[in-house]
């Protein structure tokens, strides 16, 4: 199937977006210019979310995360329009073959669908920058093969048509993950705001090192030889996701019933996976949280934990996590820059 990539220096196939396509196909719009897809189906599909994934309390934020309540972050001020036609990506720098993918390649090729959460570094401990989509796309790693980078590269510079960059290790892009260049969002084509045509997600990074919208641009180079817009600005290098979890319910100062509280909310790291959850009511002793089914070690997991017989009055509740290689979330409160805020989200409220 890679013979239908094209190298540089040749001409991509202007022809093949006449031909009758079996599987994903631009559609015409009342104007001339072809700026819709009409998505394949995945070669590789991922599994519906299970029931037992999902605690199913009244506000606790869905599991997959709606394209239109899906969290934004944008340098550009005006969103890029950039059709399917006029798309292509080029793989380049050190590597051993350029390689240019247009958009009726891309098509072809086998996609897979993938449930991935997203996070963005500057969320604040309990905020809402995150989100979690099914994603389809192609491998990342099938297009750095065909290109075969260098022995001495160590870093992809993914390049947008509004000009931002992101440095991802090249090892996030070329080992067994399932870092995309993704087409596909919640079964639709990416919302414009989300880069359509084309974007690439990377589990277990932030957004601002590999998540790049409207991607038109693989190069193949070395940390020491490049740098990308947020690096640019005193945000580190490489930023693993951290360990994480929030509260959902109560909401902050809520007042609930007397009674049984239930308390619930989602906790991620992505790559590694979410062991356990843990909650503490005012000052007294970590209780660990029941956990909803593990999706994938790339989404949050759910978890809930019932407050028995809660006492009337102000209380607080606090939460940490626990990853599946044993790291457990710090209290140690940090701002976002250079690389994530930590601390526990704690939240207070009123028992009636
Ligand atoms: N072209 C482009 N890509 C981008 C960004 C951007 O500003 N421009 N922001 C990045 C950051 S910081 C994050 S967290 C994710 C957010 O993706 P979303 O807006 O689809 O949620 O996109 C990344 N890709
Ligand atoms: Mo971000």
């Amino acid at each position: 199937m890679f013979l239908t990539l094209t190298a540089a220096g040749t001409v991509a196939a202007a022809a093949s977006l006449s031909l009758g396509r079996s599987v994903g196909a631009f559609t015409r719009t009342a104007g001339a210019t072809i700026s819709e897809l009409v998505l394949p189906s995945p070669a590789v599909r991922a599994a519906a979310i299970p029931a037992e994934a999902v605690v199913d309390i009244d506000g606790v934020e869905p599991f997959i995360t709606p394209n239109d309540e899906f969290y934004r972050i944008d340098t550009a001020l005006a969103v890029p329009e950039l059709t399917p036609q006029e798309w292509s990506l080029r793989i380049h720098g050190l590597v051993e073959e350029e390689v240019t993918l247009d958009m009726p390649q891309l098509l072809d090729l086998p996609l897979e669908e993938h449930h991935i959460t997203l996070t963005c570094v500057s969320n604040p401990v309990g905020g809402d920058l995150l989100g979690t989509a099914t994603w389809l796309g192609y491998p990342v790693r099938e297009l750095l093969a065909q290109a075969r980078p260098l022995p001495e590269a160590d870093m992809v510079l993914s390049r947008s048509v509004d000009g931002f960059t992101a440095s991802t290790p090249l090892e996030a892009l070329t080992d067994s993950r399932d870092s995309l260049l993704a087409i596909g969002m919640n079964g639709d084509p990416l919302p414009a705001e989300h880069g359509f045509p084309a974007r690439l997600v990377v589990p277990g990074l932030y957004g601002y090192v590999s998540a790049t919208k409207w991607v038109i641009e693989l190069e193949v180079t070395r940390f020491d030889q490049d740098t990308a817009y947020w690096t640019d600005r005193g945000w580190d290098e490489k930023a693993p996701v951290l360990v994480s979890s929030r509260i959902d319910v109560p909401g902050s100062l809520q007042e609930v019933d007397s009674g049984d509280v239930v308390i619930a909310g989602s906790a991620w790291s992505q790559q590694e996976g979410i062991e356990k959850v843990e909650v503490r009511i005012d000052d007294g002793e970590w209780q660990e949280a029941e956990m909803a089914a593990e999706v994938s070690a790339d989404t949050w997991r759910q978890w809930r934990y019932v407050y028995a017989d809660a006492d009337s009055g102000r209380h607080s509740v606090t939460v940490r996590a626990t990853n599946a290689a044993g790291e457990t979330q710090t209290d140690e409160r940090r701002d976002p820059i250079p690389n994530a805020a930590t601390g526990q989200h704690r939240i207070e409220f009123r028992v009636s």
